[in-house]
This record gives C-alpha cells, sequence and structure tokens, in this order.
C-alpha cells in the first residue's frame, strides 16, 4: 500500500457481522424428527437476519427436551429448574432490559409446574419471546400425561387413556389480564415458525408462540390428521397479522381473515375445536410493560443511588 492509498476511514468500526455459525452451540441432541428442530433453525436464522450480538442475547428455559434448547445456541442462556424459566427470565429483564430474552419452554414445563409464573409473566408483559414446545405429553421423563394431553391419550401415568380434557394454552393466555401477545404454529411448516417467531420478536412486551411439536417417540400421531389434511390448519391472515408467503398458500387452503386487535374473535377462533388455528391470535401494542418501571435508575450512578436512598428514607425522619 502507498500512503495515498490510505483512507482514514478504513479505522473506523465497522458494523459487526456475525455469520449463521456464530449462533450455532452444541449438536442437538433430539432425536431425528423431533419437531424442537424447526424451532431451534427458525431463532438461528432470526438471530442472524436481525443480527443480534451473541453477547447480548440470552435464551432462558426450565427442565425438559425442549429446555435443552440453551445449550444449542451460542448466546448467553440458562438452562434453569423446571418451571421456572419465566421468573428467571424477568429478573433477566428487569435489570437487563438492554438484553434480548427469549424463554423456552415445554407444555409440562409451562402449563403444569410454571403455570403460576406464567400467568404471571404473561400479566406483567416484559420485552420476552416466548415459545412453548407443545408435544402433548412429558418428553423427556418418557411419556406422562401433561396439562395439554388430550381426552383418551395413553401414557405411562394413565395407561387406560387421560381422564380429563386438556386445556387450551391460547385461551388461557388470552384469559390473562394485560397478555399483549398470542400466536400459534406447527412445526411441520418451518417457514410459518419463522415468521411468526419473527413477528413475536418483533413485538414489544411479552409474545406468546404456541408451537404443535411432534415428538416422535410418544405423542407425533396425535399430529397425523392436520399434517395429513391441511384443511384441518385454519391459517389466519391480516394485514396486522403474520404474513402468510403466497407461494406456500397451498400448505394452508383454509384461511380467514381475523384482525389481532379483535379480542372478542380472537377467543372465540382460539376456543376451537374443529381446527387448529395458525397464525396471529392477538396483539395489544398498548399494554403496560412492566420493565418499564424495573428498568428506572438503571443508569444512576453508585452515588446517584445512596442520595436517593437517603432523600427516600429522609422523608419518614421525625
Ligand atoms: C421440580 C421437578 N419436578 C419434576 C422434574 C422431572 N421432570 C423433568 S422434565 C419433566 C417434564 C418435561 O415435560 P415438558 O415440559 O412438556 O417438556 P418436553 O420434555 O416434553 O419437551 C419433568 C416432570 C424435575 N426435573 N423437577
Ligand atoms: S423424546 Fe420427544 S420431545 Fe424429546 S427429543 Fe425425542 S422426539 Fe423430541
Amino acid at each position: 500500500m502507498t500512503s495515498c492509498d490510505f483512507d482514514p476511514a478504513d479505522l473506523a468500526p465497522h458494523e459487526p457481522h456475525h455469520e449463521p455459525r456464530e449462533y450455532a452451540g452444541a449438536l442437538p441432541r433430539w432425536c431425528p424428527g423431533c419437531g424442537d428442530h424447526a424451532a431451534l433453525n427458525a431463532v438461528r436464522q432470526l438471530c442472524y437476519d436481525k443480527q443480534l450480538a451473541p453477547e447480548r442475547t440470552v435464551v432462558v428455559s426450565g427442565i425438559g427436551c425442549s429446555s435443552r434448547f440453551p445449550h444449542y445456541m451460542k448466546t448467553y442462556g440458562f438452562h434453569g429448574l423446571h418451571g421456572r424459566a419465566f421468573p428467571v427470565a424477568c429478573g433477566v429483564k428487569s435489570r437487563r432490559p438492554d438484553l434480548d430474552v427469549f424463554v423456552v419452554t415445554g407444555d409440562g414445563d409451562c402449563c403444569a409446574i410454571g403455570a403460576g409464573h406464567w400467568i404471571h409473566a404473561l400479566r406483567y408483559n416484559m420485552n420476552l419471546t416466548v415459545i412453548l414446545l407443545d408435544n402433548n405429553v412429558y418428553g423427556l421423563t418418557k411419556n406422562q400425561t401433561s396439562p395439554t394431553t388430550r381426552l383418551g391419550e395413553r401414557t405411562n401415568t394413565h395407561p387406560s387413556g387421560a381422564m380429563v380434557p386438556p386445556l387450551n394454552p391460547l385461551t388461557v393466555a388470552l384469559g390473562v389480564t394485560n397478555t399483549s401477545f398470542v400466536a400459534q404454529t406447527v412445526d411441520w411448516l418451518p417457514w410459518h415458525v419463522y415468521s411468526t417467531i419473527r413477528a413475536a420478536y418483533e413485538h414489544r412486551g411479552m409474545s406468546f408462540v404456541r408451537i404443535l411439536q411432534r415428538c416422535p417417540h410418544f405423542s407425533a400421531h396425535v399430529f397425523d390428521a392436520p399434517r395429513e389434511d391441511p384443511s384441518l390448519l385454519l391459517g389466519i391472515e391480516h394485514a396486522d397479522g403474520i404474513a402468510i408467503d403466497p407461494s406456500r398458500l397451498n400448505k394452508l387452503p383454509n384461511r380467514i381473515v381475523h384482525d389481532p386487535h379483535n379480542y372478542d374473535e380472537a377467543r372465540s377462533i382460539a376456543a376451537r375445536e374443529d381446527v387448529y388455528p395458525v397464525g396471529l391470535l392477538y396483539r395489544d401494542e398498548r399494554a403496560v410493560c412492566y420493565d418499564d418501571f424495573t428498568s428506572r435508575g438503571l443508569s444512576m450512578t453508585q452515588a446517584e443511588r445512596q442520595s436517593a436512598i437517603r432523600t427516600a428514607i429522609d422523608r419518614f425522619a421525625i
């Protein structure tokens, strides 16, 4: 290089560019054909497309096959305790609102042992992207009835068939005060999984995405009907919803137009048992976000904090 080739602009910091491999953690140990792979691929793709900095991205999970997710991302991760993904994620978000936080949970993890935390996390509406991998069964512990197991399904805990009708995670989520984003997708339409997770990530507030997930070991047969007959899926379309790729319309031949701001209609679609709704059921951009409050004062110096505490205590001086 001659002296006249030198451009001082070359010394300016360049925008970081992350390669796809920078988001890929350990080799997934999920079974071949497990629907969890589709969610992992979609999240890795989203991170790459959005160029999320791996060191500013966190994946939090509980315990279960699905909860092994953080190991397979090369970001920060917290593989926590069964049912406890939400409090951990809310804690991270309350101290570090600048981080992108994903929560990955199973139907046992979220809807059984973690149900109390799930409900309050929905109400807190912190800026989290939540993925519920719902295979209708406890996979990791080998085939016990979960809250979403269908009536009559045989499992190790109910060998004669589940006796109580399943919980519907969509109607439960919609029933919680201050819920702001509820969507559903299916693992066998990976392009739709990606679009749904992307819309969820772009939503400010807690986005709750339920993915109907095949577990080839214990429960994949429960999704045979909508896989073999796509008209059993109900594609939800709207300009404010999740776009359906025009070249894939034949994969969702049965469609409705639904404005995701219409809460009553969202609830009635979520409760349908004749079809599987696929798309965005509900969105409320105006819902209160608890992290707007928990993040107050985070930029204060130590001295400013001490002074603020003294002032607050002095208010009670007699
Ligand atoms: C407190 C506690 N109770 C029970 C367990 C045992 N356990 C581990 S994973 C699991 C269920 C996992 O099912 P789910 O959340 O649906 O995830 P999947 O494995 O199907 O992805 C259970 C009961 C545990 N690890 N900790
Ligand atoms: S047991 Fe089921 S849920 Fe677990 S990894 Fe295998 S296929 Fe997936």
